[in-house]
């Protein structure tokens, strides 16, 4: 971990968002933010306490408001920070900044106060990634879970499996420093079953930190089919707008259109595709490609077929997936059959999972909505925490390494292997708190916060 010494130049940010407000705030931290603060505000400061008053420059009055100090280590970063809290202006809180970095600070970059807080050990890695999803999150499950995952929830349950793992590592590598003792160490039935134990709390783990990564990432949902069945008005009544044109005119829509909503908490990018069909309208066909594009890179794609259509669901379904370059029997099909108010029954023969709507008369849609849920696979009513793409994959690699561990300790002669495969299971866990980082990990996580925060 770095030393806060390192990191302490002046840096300031508006810290409120863009936009008119009534109160707006700019925050400055590092060393000398007291007596750059003093000075603009011609006021003395003391910790912790709100002191109102007026903000200058050049000696012309900008604003007044109040100004709070807090002091190292005591701070959201853990250096000397001063927050200014004035009125939501952006012209003013510009005006404010402009003064702030004429007299020594600087420009904060995007995360870059986060950042500080995590090198300077106020948190560690998934929670200061925590404090974006919570800030960025789309429903209240996300939030209560970003706030868990913020308090460290997540965080614990990573450091007890790479406490376990540790002590592992610390026994297989006294096995290798010292080959000459009597009793076989790895031959030791203790060693095989902890490994096992720790890839049981792994797979566990990886199951709920699956979920908090729908919870704060979603997933994306494409509406594929023919023309003219509905699949522009199917993405309507789930937006609950009339964000797609509908009409009677095949070929209507052609470029792809994206709404985002919530479906039980989750945040779901929903996508509306030009029908797909042969045809020589050069326009339509970059539609299709688009469409056929889109497909590959959802995590569900809806198959909109017509009910009025007497049709073999499974053959339509297979002909559309040869039109759009897709797996006959993509596990990621769900199959709506929409326009249920133009048939008296249903008698449906399919292997897909299929669902019966009425884009029309919104039958049928909440259970959509459920179907949609369970293909995504989003079970968790109350997901424990929130997480991210890479807290996945670092787990997946820790998974993986912790097999080949097992694998080399069948084989006996393998005693250097485990002892790797276990380091690399430990860093991976390392890389989700960040007790192991990259420089340019660091520098792609912080990147994508705000700036101010
Ligand atoms: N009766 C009935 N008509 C529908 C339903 N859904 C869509 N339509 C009609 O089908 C036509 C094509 O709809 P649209 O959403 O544009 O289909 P798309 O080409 O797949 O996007 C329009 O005239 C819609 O009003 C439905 O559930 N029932
Ligand atoms: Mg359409």
């Amino acid at each position: 971990m770095v030393s806060a010494g390192l990191h302490s130049d002046l840096i300031a940010a508006v810290a409120t968002p863009p936009g008119q407000g009534g109160i707006g705030i700019v925050r400055l931290s590092g060393d000398g933010a007291q007596s750059l603060a003093e000075k603009v505000t011609q006021a003395k400061l003391k910790p912790r306490t709100a002191v109102f008053t007026k903000f200058f420059h050049a000696g012309q009055v900008l604003d007044e408001g109040l100004v709070i100090l807090f002091q190292q280590p005591n701070s959201f970063t853990g250096e000397e920070v001063v927050e200014f809290q004035g009125h939501g202006s952006p012209v003013v809180l510009q005006q404010l900044l402009n003064t702030l970095c004429e007299q020594g600070a600087r420009l904060a970059r995007p995360g870059e106060f986060s950042e500080r807080a995590y090198l300077n050990g106020k948190m560690d890695l998934a929670q200061a990634e925590a404090i974006a999803d919570l800030i960025a999150s789309a429903s209240a499950t996300a939030a209560r879970a970003a706030m868990r995952s913020l308090q460290g929830e997540f965080s614990a349950r990573v450091n007890a499996l790479a406490a376990g793992l540790e002590k592992l590592r610390i026994f297989v590598e006294a096995a290798i420093d010292f080959p000459d003792e009597d009793v076989d160490i790895l031959a030791d039935h203790q060693v095989s079953t902890k490994i096992q134990q720790l890839r049981q709390q792994l797979a566990d783990l990886l199951g709920q930190t699956q979920q908090g990564r729908l919870l704060t990432e979603g997933a994306s949902v494409t509406l594929l089919g023919a023309p003219n069945t509905g699949k522009s008005s199917l993405l309507n009544v789930l937006a609950g707008e009339e964000a797609a044109i509908v009409t009677d005119l095949p070929g209507t829509t052609r470029d792809l259109l994206k709404v985002d909503l919530i479906i039980g908490g989750m945040p779901i990018r929903l996508v509306d595709t030009a029908g797909l069909r042969e045809t020589s309208e050069q326009v339509e066909q970059l539609g299709i490609e688009r469409a056929q594009k889109q497909a590959q890179l959802a995590e569900v794609i809806l198959v909109v077929v017509d009910a009025s259509q007497d049709q073999d669901i499974d053959k339509e379904v297979s002909r559309l997936c040869v039109l759009s370059e897709l797996r006959v029997g993509d596990k990621r099909i769900l199959v709506v059959v929409n326009k249920q108010d133009l048939v008296s029954h249903m008698d449906i023969n399919t292997t897909y999972a299929v669902c019966h709507v009425s884009a029309k008369t919104g039958d049928g849609m909440e259970i959509l909505r459920q179907r949609i849920q369970q293909h995504v696979g989003f079970v968790a009513q109350e997901t424990p925490f929130t997480a991210r793409a890479r807290h996945v994959d670092a787990l997946q690699v820790a998974s993986a390494a912790l097999q080949q561990a097992q694998y080399g300790l069948q084989n006996k002669h393998e005693t250097e292997i485990v002892a790797e495969e276990l380091r690399l299971a430990h860093n991976a866990l390392g890389e989700i708190v960040g007790t192991v980082s990259a420089d340019d990990l660091l520098g792609k996580i912080f990147s994508e916060f705000c700036i101010g925060k």
